[in-house]
């Protein structure tokens, strides 16, 4: 989802800007952005305005693995405008002495008298300052992977781009692009399988609940898996840095350029509010000297696949459309740069996609009470984290730029909102009776079982004719968000077509027989705490054994009931 956001140092204010972008930006990547000379150099915008960050900027965010010690370090270069001057030593020094926001800057390492001002002064202080980047420190052989984010409609990366994916073609992702990515993953997931890469348990808050990973269905937008975590500062109004904890004790007053992102979202709002703790590695670049950053979310993520399934890039996210088309190349290209396992047409299927993505409207709704009572990430478009969470998940669940849900599904969008007079969402009801019918497969699905490619049943399901919308209704009530029921053949003998209405009883007319296979999650917690980073793939989540996600149309075959029946109760129908 798109916000934008200015953390000023004392308070938090994010503005979430939902208007349509218009700006495309080009953004230069320096020589040899891979090694410690290229992360410290700054990389050039144009064709955006960085000062202008709520609407125009751009973000870079690199993680610095070593792969003899598992060791991470996320570290983010500094983006400028062309033409900026840089001030200060570098070292983390203001670039005015009092640290005050109101005067400009005094250009020092330039050859420019400030004395007298000159030509070159006058268009350095409309163009602006930086203050040079810290240089980290790379162990031999690291591995290094840059992710890139921008508020802006697109960024287009031009300069040192070998290695890097912005998009299939001329069809970029828009606010997305990433170097080195599939190496970085490549290289962390073999760290993570010798035992170097230890990743904590994301496990459950202090209320119960499964904290969730940037792969939960309850906390995914319409284009998951985006955000970089990157922050810097704009020092009275026209010098940027790094936001390191120098340059951050300095300049108390400066703003932070922040992409409030997704991560940002689950890490700030919504696992303090649930009792949870973010993962975190080393970071030069953060003002806690601590932060998570993109690539460590996923591959957390990635590990730890939460019990409703793991949401990974599907054919309807807005990011890897190919002129509003859907196309797998662009899909893969994505995963590729996120450490996702590749999709085919089937396990990457929009209807299944927006039938998961119903978790996170119950879960919004089953916490409204604690989200109610916890801060909104952007108090001028929602009033609170429930309102905020409600109106990101009616956008995502929507038509374009949302998932398409609406009409992929052929049902109402399930959340109803109230805005004051400002536009401020101020009150949200979320139609959890027609979410679960969704989750349950009973809307839209059996246009996409039709499609399954491995009609063999296994052992463990068994045929049953049944009334499908009433019936997927009632069982979901022991454990609302974990129980699906994988509806595995095409109906062969429906009395009438389907109807698939906006109201809650859709399909209870059509008498359509299907098989049905219910899988019983356990506690989101024990599910949380079972799969193993250290098994072959993670285990859970791995790709060849088609795993929660795509149950529905990959089935359980034999050799793998067993696992499967380890971490779940399987129900058969009779
Ligand atoms: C942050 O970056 C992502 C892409 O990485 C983008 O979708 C989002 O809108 C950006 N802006 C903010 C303020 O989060
Ligand atoms: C920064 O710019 C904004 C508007 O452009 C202005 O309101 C504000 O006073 C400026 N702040 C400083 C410290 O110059
Ligand atoms: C600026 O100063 C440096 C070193 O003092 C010198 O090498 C360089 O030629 C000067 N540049 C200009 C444009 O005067
Ligand atoms: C999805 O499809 C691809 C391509 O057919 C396959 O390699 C992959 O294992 C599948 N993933 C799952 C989870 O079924
Ligand atoms: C197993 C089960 O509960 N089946 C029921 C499904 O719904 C139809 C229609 O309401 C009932 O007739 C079945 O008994």
């Amino acid at each position: 989802m798109r916000y934008s956001a200015l953390l000023s140092l004392s308070f938090t204010l994010l503005s979430w800007v939902a208007p349509v972008r218009s700006q495309n930006c080009q953004l230069q990547v320096p020589a040899n952005p891979l090694t410690a000379q290229g992360l410290a150099t700054p990389y050039v915008l144009t064709g955006c305005n960085q000062l202008d960050f709520a609407n125009q900027g751009a973000f870079v965010e690199a993680a610095i693995l070593d792969p003899a010690t598992g060791n991470i370090q996320i570290y983010s270069p500094l983006v400028i405008n062309a033409g900026m001057t840089p001030v200060g030593n570098g070292a983390g020094a203001s670039p005015t002495a009092s640290g005050t926001t109101s005067s400009m800057p005094t250009p020092t390492g330039t050859n420019v008298s400030t004395t007298t001002p000159s030509m070159v002064d006058r268009q350095a202080a409309s163009t602006g300052f930086y203050i040079p980047p810290i240089v980290p420190t790379i162990p031999n052989n690291a591995v290094v992977g840059l992710w890139f984010g921008s508020n802006a409609a697109s960024v287009t990366l031009t300069g040192s781009t070998d290695g890097c994916v912005n998009g299939l073609g001329n069809s970029v992702f828009g606010q997305f692009a990433f170097c080195n990515g599939q190496a970085w993953f490549n290289a962390a997931k073999a760290a993570v399988s010798q035992g170097l890469v230890k990743l904590p348990a994301p496990g459950a808050g202090s209320g119960g609940q499964a904290c969730p990973t940037t792969h939960d269905f309850r906390v995914v937008d319409q284009d998951q898996s985006d955000n970089v975590v990157t922050t810097y500062l704009l020092i009275g109004n026209n010098t940027l840095s790094q936001n390191t904890p120098a340059n951050n004790k300095a300049n108390p007053n400066a703003a932070v350029l922040s992409n409030a992102s997704d991560n940002a979202l689950i890490t700030q709002f919504i696992d303090p509010a649930l009792g949870c703790a973010p993962y975190q590695n080393p970071c030069t670049t953060c003002p806690t000297g601590q932060s998570p950053a993109l690539a460590t979310d996923e591959l957390l993520a990635f590990y730890f696949p939460p019990a409703g399934g793991p949401a990974l890039v599907p054919l309807n996210d807005p990011m890897v459309l190919v002129n509003g088309q859907p196309s797998l190349p662009k899909v893969n290209l994505y995963r590729d740069g996120t450490g996702q396992p590749h999709a085919d047409n089937n396990n990457a299927s929009a209807v299944t996609y927006c039938q998961q993505i119903a978790q996170s409207g119950i879960f919004i709704n089953q916490n409204q009470q604690l989200f109610t009572n916890a801060g909104s990430p952007a108090p001028n478009t929602a009033n609170n984290l429930f309102t905020f969470l409600a109106m990101r998940f009616s956008a995502s669940f929507g038509p374009a730029p949302g998932l398409g849900c609406t009409g992929l599904l052929n049902v109402a969008n399930p959340v109803s909102l109230t805005m004051d007079g400002n536009g401020v969402v101020t009150a949200a009801t979320i139609n959890t009776q027609s979410l679960q019918q969704i989750l349950a497969g009973a809307t839209g699905g059996a246009t996409t079982v039709a499609s399954s490619t491995s009609p063999s049943a296994s052992a463990s399901t068994a045929a049953s004719s049944v009334s499908a919308g009433t019936n997927a209704t009632a069982l979901t009530t022991p454990s609302p968000t974990g129980v699906l029921l994988h509806l595995t053949s095409a109906a062969g003998s429906a009395t009438q077509a389907p109807t698939m209405g906006s109201t809650p009883t859709c399909m209870s007319t059509a008498t359509v027989t299907v098989t049905v296979t219910a899988t019983v999650c356990p506690t989101q917690a024990s599910f949380a705490a079972s799969p193993s980073p250290n098994a072959p793939n993670g285990g859970w989540n791995d790709g060849w054994n088609g795993g929660w996600n795509y149950g529905r149309y990959h089935r359980k075959r034999s050799i793998f009931t067993d696992r499967i029946r380890r971490k779940s109760r399987i129900v058969s129908f009779d």
